[in-house]
């Protein structure tokens, strides 16, 4: 509930904006034509003469979590804020003042926060350049890009996540927009995380070496990713100019030179810009796109640790719901062989959830390791408390399950399950099995050996899960 002294101009301007998102607005003041106003949209009122008077009664000021001190006298405002702040110590107080002078005092008084109408317009005029900035920016890539045919993009050398997850943000732009567009970067994508990245996300990414930089020059447009300038690339010619820069990188004004040039010096990350274009553009972002952008921003800006601002917030945000956990956790966790990473990312897309159990059969694997790495990783799946991975190595299926569930005792599922057909055994959260293929040697083709492999197996498991669950075992 709110609560709002004065009913005038801002009173009742504020009182609108809670009422619109759905809260109980009380609002005092001594004027009943200004009440009767804000009774009209739903407000609550009472009529108080403070100038007066100062009392309250028949208002319970401990029950308001949010109070705004906004009458039109500044000497009441600061009798109110004394006593409501005395009354109750919680509420979150914003007060309104005539200049900035008065700030500390009323901070010192209780205000959590003074509001000045020079410093608000100040900040609404900042707000509204940068807003028309980017609105002008937007409008001016749409341009660019419909008269294009062609657009290369170049990456920095030794492309990071940011610009790697940026530049394919402008190439599903560009595409959108039909336009033909190539990522090129020079140097080496050295780094396992990112070559991982690459891999999972299924992103194609061109190596220029220096002797075929000239092929760049066969494209309409060229654009910059995540540098402000050629000189962070050993692939530009003494020719080359470029199109479009967006970049969050501080650079002096004078290296840059393109026809749009889009530099957000305070933001954390490029893919922080990029999806603010791929929302106001309303493209649709896939989760690989959504997964890379969300982890260029995590590296950027060392999962929040180094500076960013609000709009890297609302990328996070937007991107929030479209990512792909399961990838993210493998792309931010790379020490692991791209081997076990195939089979892990093997377990994910064969994933099959049943109520709170996963199960996945990821077929002929190299290692027995792969397979408890996978029934690690599917145990972190929001809501599932038991996995199961099915694997082949040779001539035995092998299986890992793992379990957080404090009524299914995993080894003794496994055991029951398995231990007739070949060896079986581990502890209440983790398990093993492993069987020999003999009984199933009659087919020749190994897809169909592991399909019905891994549905027998899952049906034995699902027999014995159903006899624990009801406690017959
Ligand atoms: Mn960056």
């Amino acid at each position: 509930m709110s609560l709002i002294f004065g009913a005038g101009k801002i009173g009742y301007a504020v009182a609108l904006a809670l009422k619109k998102r759905g809260k109980k607005v009380v609002v005092l003041d001594k004027n009943m034509e200004a009440l009767s106003r804000v009774e009209g949209i739903g407000c609550k009122t009472y009529l108080f003469d403070f100038t007066k008077s100062f009392n309250l009664i028949g208002i319970d000021i401990t029950s308001f979590r949010e109070i705004v001190i906004t009458t039109s006298n500044h000497k009441v405002n600061i009798e109110a804020l004394k006593i409501v702040r005395e009354l109750n110590k919680e509420a979150l107080i914003i007060i309104n003042a005539p200049s900035s002078d008065h700030i500390s005092i009323l901070k010192k008084l209780g205000a959590d926060f003074v509001i000045t109408p020079d410093r608000s317009i100040a900040q609404i005029i900042i707000n509204q350049l940068e807003l028309s900035i980017y609105w002008r920016n937007k409008d001016l890539l749409k341009k660019i890009l419909s008269k294009a045919k062609s657009l290369a993009i170049i990456m920095h050398d030794n492309p990071d996540p940011d610009a790697m997850s940026s530049a394919y943000a402008l190439k599903t732009i560009a595409e959108d927009m039909k336009v033909v567009t190539d990522i090129y970067y020079g140097g080496d994508i050295g780094h396992e995380g990112n070559k991982m990245m690459i891999d999972l996300l299924k992103w194609n990414f061109k190596k220029i070496p220096e002797h075929r930089k000239y092929i760049l020059k066969e494209y309409d447009k060229i654009a910059l990713i995540d540098m402000p300038n050629l000189s962070n690339t050993s692939i530009s010619t003494s020719e080359l100019r470029p199109d479009i820069i967006i970049d969050h990188h501080y650079t002096e004004g004078e290296k840059i030179n393109a026809e749009l040039v889009d530099i957000r010096p305070k933001v954390g990350a490029t893919a922080t810009i990029m999806t603010s274009y791929l929302r106001d553009f309303n493209i649709e972002v896939n989760e690989q796109l959504a997964t890379g952008l969300l982890y260029g921003i995590l590296v950027d800006t060392d999962n929040f640790k180094r500076s960013f601002e609000k709009e890297d917030i609302d990328a996070v945000y937007y991107l929030k719901p479209k990512i792909n956990k399961e990838l993210l956790n493998i792309i931010e966790n790379p020490n692991i062989s791209s081997r076990t990473l195939e089979v892990l990312s093997k377990a994910i897309s064969n994933k099959k959830i049943y109520d709170k159990f996963v199960i996945s059969n990821v077929g002929y694997v190299e290692t027995r390791e792969s397979l408890s790495q996978s029934a690690d990783l599917l145990l972190k799946l929001e809501g599932i408390t038991v996995s199961l991975v099915i694997g082949i190595i040779e001539d035995h299926a092998y299986i890992s399950a793992r379990s957080r569930d404090h009524i299914i005792d995993i080894s003794k599922v496994i055991t029951k399950t398995f231990s007739k057909m070949g060896s079986a055994g581990g502890h209440m959260n983790f398990a093993a099995a492993k069987i020999s293929l003999g009984a199933f040697s009659y087919t020749e083709d190994r897809d169909v050996l592991v399909r019905i492999v891994g549905d027998t197996i899952s049906d034995y498991f699902f027999k014995t899960l159903k006899l624990n669950i009801k406690g017959s075992i």
